[in-house]
């Protein structure tokens, strides 16, 4: 748990800019944002009935706003309509103002750019929807895409939800191991890949990680394959296509298939307390509704403006903040290949200045690594076009945000703290730019339908007014909820519903300070957030007992300046295996070989034993405080098996 509220907390007011300047923001003071507010958690029928009607195109309309409850796990929004999604995010856009630029593509190396308007945009998804159903991809069928951060991604998943199918995107940085697991959970037929991914300079093997994990996969018929680097890719003929092959025999239209408000537009794996990660299934109408609204009022959407997020889409936020929510919006939004610091650390800088962004939004750790390096990289370049930084993945450290608020957004940008999660769908806790003065470290405020509470941990009891501390919890079902656990709805009850009777549980602690802001203190349960990224102690834990020289294993969250938390593993080894030069490399890269680079300890320590119960469980806290250099708090010690 980080950051601290006091009395002394700075409160940074809504900027001048926003207020005076011009678009004038769509909610401009804290008594509108607060009527808004109370009225979509007093009546949520009636609003999100409206706002659904508004912002949705429907083929056929809904009757009910919303049904089903938190207790019993069953809600549902807009459950006669139907719709489609890619006709929401596309064909409305491009029959209104086909030559508006829908995707700036900034690809690995500067100056390499491609735009692509709205008119293009829907050709290229109607072919591609044709491809799939050449490939007897139907309504409902699963899509595995493993695909680098270029506008084709996008594009396929637009084209799936075009046919009604799911599109289940694995983030292109896990490993084959993952990847496999990912697929077959799903079920998939058909993977979407490239030839290689181009990142920092550096080629990455995409398809020969897709090859490897499908020597496990037996429910794939298909691969298609795009050319991204040209290199020689291992093929097996029948089963890999290429993409451009495929495109040209295709028409450039496609009928959208009208699916049910409730039918499923993806699965998102993520993990969780327990071992294996979690298909989380996002349906089609309340997403969307979620994706749009937040986008226009947290970023304060207007026409013209040019927004950024440079999250991958393989992460919730590149589903919601980098494709649905801007295109839902007709926007033009950027589609980011490299990294913050290629060629040098001027990268977000030039990319502003080039594409003249309006609304940019990344993660802490890219902040504070940015940070670090010196502001001499952002010497000379023009941001005067930004009006909203947004922050998203874990709690931005004070520091963080001040240097985000002088240095990028010049003290006149509203500075957005976004909270929120894979099953939420959509932000859920966070400023509005023209409404809400801002408290460095802090969320603030809940969105539109969303009625946070915090809870005592111990008792579930709902700790009423100001100045409190507890478990975050959400007390009313909000339209982008996820709906179930793929194939697992009982997962799905025990992990959210289950916990606190009528709550949705968040998993994460929180503060309501004496103003009423939100202060969100980290996860309360196994999981370790390292860059943003959400690992489960017990998944590297699985991971390195499958090593041979592995007894046990206990993974613990250290802290760290740059990435917020690290991972610290602690192993016993088998008897007869003795500690050996090399074998803690060989650990990690059982861990990078098993989950992916991202989620390499920082540390492993071979040790005689772990701190156990005695009841034989291994006691993790103990372990916490070590890593953390707070062993004059161990705490409890007296059900260890062998304190010493
Ligand atoms: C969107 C996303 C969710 C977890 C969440 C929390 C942490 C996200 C945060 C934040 C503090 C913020 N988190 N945003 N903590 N302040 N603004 O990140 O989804 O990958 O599912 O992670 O991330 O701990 O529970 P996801």
């Amino acid at each position: 748990m980080t950051a601290d509220s006091s009395a002394s907390d700075p409160v940074f007011p809504v900027p001048e800019r926003l207020l005076n300047g011009k678009p004038t923001p769509f909610v401009s003071s804290f008594e509108e944002y607060k009527k808004l507010w109370e009225e979509s958690v007093q009546d949520p029928t009636s609003f999100f009935g409206k706002l659904g009607r508004e912002t949705l195109t429907w083929s056929k309309p809904f009757e009910t706003v919303m049904s089903g409850s938190l207790l019993e796990g069953d809600v549902a929004w807009f459950l006669e309509g139907e719709l489609n999604a890619c006709y929401n995010c596309v064909d409305r856009h491009a029959l209104a103002q086909p030559n508006k630029v829908a995707i700036i593509h900034e690809g690995d190396e500067p100056g390499n750019v491609r735009k692509i308007t709205y008119s293009e945009l829907l050709r290229e998804v109607c072919r591609l929807a044709n491809v799939f159903t050449s490939l007897d991809v139907r309504k409902g069928d699963t899509v595995a895409i493993y695909m680098p951060m270029v506008p084709e991604t996008v594009m396929a998943m637009l084209a799936c939800a075009r046919i009604g199918a799911v599109h289940s995107v694995v983030f292109a940085g896990f490993s084959s191991d993952s990847l496999r697991d990912r697929i077959n959970d799903c079920g998939a037929r058909l993977v979407l890949t490239a030839d290689e991914g181009r990142r920092g300079g550096k080629n990455i093997a995409t398809k020969r990680i897709v090859d490897e994990a499908l020597k496990g996969s037996p429910s794939v018929d298909h691969v298609l394959v795009l050319r991204r680097t040209g290199s020689e890719v291992p093929w097996a003929d029948g089963r890999d296509l290429w993409w451009h092959d495929e495109i040209e025999k295709t028409r450039p239209y496609c009928p959208p298939t009208n699916v049910n408000a409730e039918d499923p537009l993806f699965l998102l794996y993520t993990s969780g307390s327990t071992g294996t990660p979690k298909g989380v299934m996002h349906t089609t109408a309340g997403y969307l509704l979620g994706a749009a609204l937040t986008l226009k009022y947290i970023f304060d959407y207007h026409e013209n403006d040019v927004y950024a997020c440079m999250a991958d889409v393989g992460w919730i936020t590149g589903h919601t903040y980098l494709l649905y929510g801007p295109l839902m919006n007709g926007a033009t939004t950027v589609v980011f290949e490299s990294t913050p610091t290629y060629p040098t650390p001027s990268r977000f800088w030039d990319l502003i200045q080039t594409h003249k962004v309006t609304q940019f939004y990344t993660a802490p750790t890219a902040i504070r690594a940015l940070r670090r390096l010196g502001d001499k990289w952002l010497e000379g370049y023009d941001l005067s076009t930004l009006r909203v930084i947004g922050s998203v993945g874990e709690p931005i450290n004070p520091e963080a945000w001040h240097w985000y608020n002088e240095k990028v957004g010049r003290n006149v940008c509203a500075v957005v703290d976004t909270y929120w999660q894979t099953e939420t769908g959509s932000i859920v806790v966070s400023p509005l730019p023209g409404a809400i003065s801002t408290k460095p470290g802090s969320a603030t405020f809940p969105f539109f339908g969303i009625k946070p509470a915090v809870l005592d941990p111990q008792s579930g009891k709902e700790l009423e007014g100001n100045d409190v501390t507890g478990v975050l919890a959400i007390s009313q079902p909000w339209p982008s909820m996820a709906r179930t656990v793929y194939k697992n709805h009982n997962r799905y009850l025990d992990t959210y519903l289950k916990p606190y009777k009528g709550y949705y549980f968040t998993g994460d602690g929180a503060t309501r300070d004496k103003d009423g802001y939100i202060w969100i203190r980290g996860r309360v349960d196994d999981v370790i957030n390292v860059s943003g990224h959400r690992l489960s102690t017990a998944e590297i834990e699985s991971a390195l007992i499958l090593h041979p020289a592995v007894a046990e294993a206990a993974v613990v969250g250290g802290n760290d300046e740059l990435t917020g938390q690290c991972i610290h593993a602690y192993c016993t080894l088998k008897p007869n295996v003795e500690d050996s030069e090399g074998l803690e490399k060989e650990l990690s890269l059982q861990v990078r070989k098993v989950i992916g680079p991202f989620a390499t300890p920082k540390r492993i320590y071979v040790v005689p034993d772990l701190p156990k119960t005695r009841s034989g469980k291994i006691m993790r806290r103990i372990l916490r405080k070590i890593v953390n250099n707070e062993q004059d708090q161990l705490g409890d010690t007296s059900t260890l098996a062998e304190p010493a």
